[in-house]
C-alpha cells in the first residue's frame, strides 16, 4: 500500500514529483481516493496550515505546498467525483469591487481547496451584484470576501446588504490586512479571519 504519510510529507516539503508519484500509485493499488485525499493531501496541508500560524513558516512555503496539492489533487479529483465524494462545503470567494489586491485572498483560497472546499473564485474587484448572482447560480454556501484598502472596506458592507436584500442564506466570511473583528461585528459578516489558516477553521465551523 502505497504510504499516505510519506504524501503527506511530500505536500509539507512541497515536493510535487514525489506528490503526483505516490497519488498514482495509491489509486493503482486501488486505495480509496477519499482516504488518499484526508490522510494524504489533507493532512499535509493541516500541519502546513498549523507551522503558518505559529509563523515556523511562511507565504512562500505555503505556496509551495498548496501547488504540490494541486498537482496531485489534478489527478485525484476525478477519482472523487467518480466515487461520489462531496467536498466539505461550497465556497464562493473574491476581492471587494475597486480593490485590486489578491495574494492573501488566492492564498485562503488554497487553504480552503487544501482542506477539502470546492471554491469558485470571483477574482478581483467584485461588485454587490455579482456576489449575489454567484451565489444564486452557484448554491454556495458560504462567501469569502477580501479587502486590503480601508477604502474599499465598506464594499463588504454593500455586499452583505445586498445578500440580505436578495433574500440569500448564505453564511459571509471576510478578512484582510485592515479588516477586524469588531468591523466584521458591525456590519453583520457570519466570520472573520485574520490569516489563511484561520480562514480554513472559520469556514469549517461556518458550514458544519
Ligand atoms: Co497595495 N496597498 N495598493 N498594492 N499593497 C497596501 C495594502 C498598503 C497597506 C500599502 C501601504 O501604503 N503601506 C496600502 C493600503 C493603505 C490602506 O488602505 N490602509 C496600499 C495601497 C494604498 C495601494 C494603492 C492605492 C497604491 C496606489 O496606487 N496609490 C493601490 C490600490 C490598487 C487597488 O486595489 N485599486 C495598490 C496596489 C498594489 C499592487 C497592485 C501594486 C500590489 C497588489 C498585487 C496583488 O495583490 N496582485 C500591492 C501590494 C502587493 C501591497 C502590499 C505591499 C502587500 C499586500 C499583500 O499581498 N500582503 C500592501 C502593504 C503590506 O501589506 N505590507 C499594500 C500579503 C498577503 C498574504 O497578506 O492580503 O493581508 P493579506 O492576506 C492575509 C490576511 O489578511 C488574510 O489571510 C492572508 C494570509 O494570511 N486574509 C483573509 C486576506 N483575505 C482574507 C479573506 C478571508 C480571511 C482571511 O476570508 C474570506
Amino acid at each position: 500500500m502505497a504510504d499516505l504519510k510519506a504524501l503527506a510529507e511530500a505536500v509539507i516539503k512541497g515536493d510535487q514529483n514525489t506528490a503526483v508519484e505516490i497519488t498514482k500509485a495509491a489509486l493503482a493499488e486501488g486505495a480509496p481516493p477519499k482516504q488518499v485525499l484526508d490522510e494524504g493531501l489533507i493532512a499535509g496541508m493541516d500541519v502546513i496550515g498549523a507551522r503558518f500560524k505559529k509563523n515556523e513558516v511562511y507565504i512562500p512555503e505555503v505556496l509551495i505546498a498548496a501547488r504540490a496539492m494541486k498537482m496531485a489533487m489534478q489527478i485525484l479529483e476525478p477519482e472523487l467525483v467518480k466515487a461520489g465524494v462531496e467536498p466539505v462545503g461550497k465556497l464562493l470567494i473574491g476581492t471587494v469591487q475597486g480593490d485590486l489586491h489578491d495574494i492573501g485572498k488566492n492564498l485562503v483560497a488554497m487553504m480552503l481547496k487544501g482542506a477539502g472546499f470546492e471554491v469558485i473564485d470571483l477574482g478581483v474587484d467584485v461588485r454587490p451584484e455579482k456576489f449575489v448572482e454567484q451565489v444564486k447560480s452557484s448554491n454556495a454556501q458560504l462567501i469569502g470576501m477580501s479587502a486590503l484598502l480601508t477604502t474599499t472596506m465598506p464594499g463588504m458592507e454593500k455586499t452583505i446588504k445586498a445578500l440580505k436584500d436578495a433574500g440569500v442564506s448564505a453564511k459571509v466570511m471576510i478578512g484582510g490586512a485592515p479588516v477586524t473583528q469588531d468591523f466584521a461585528d458591525k456590519i453583520g459578516a457570519d466570520g472573520y479571519a485574520p490569516d489563511a489558516a484561520s480562514a480554513v477553521d472559520i469556514a469549517k465551523s461556518l458550514v458544519a
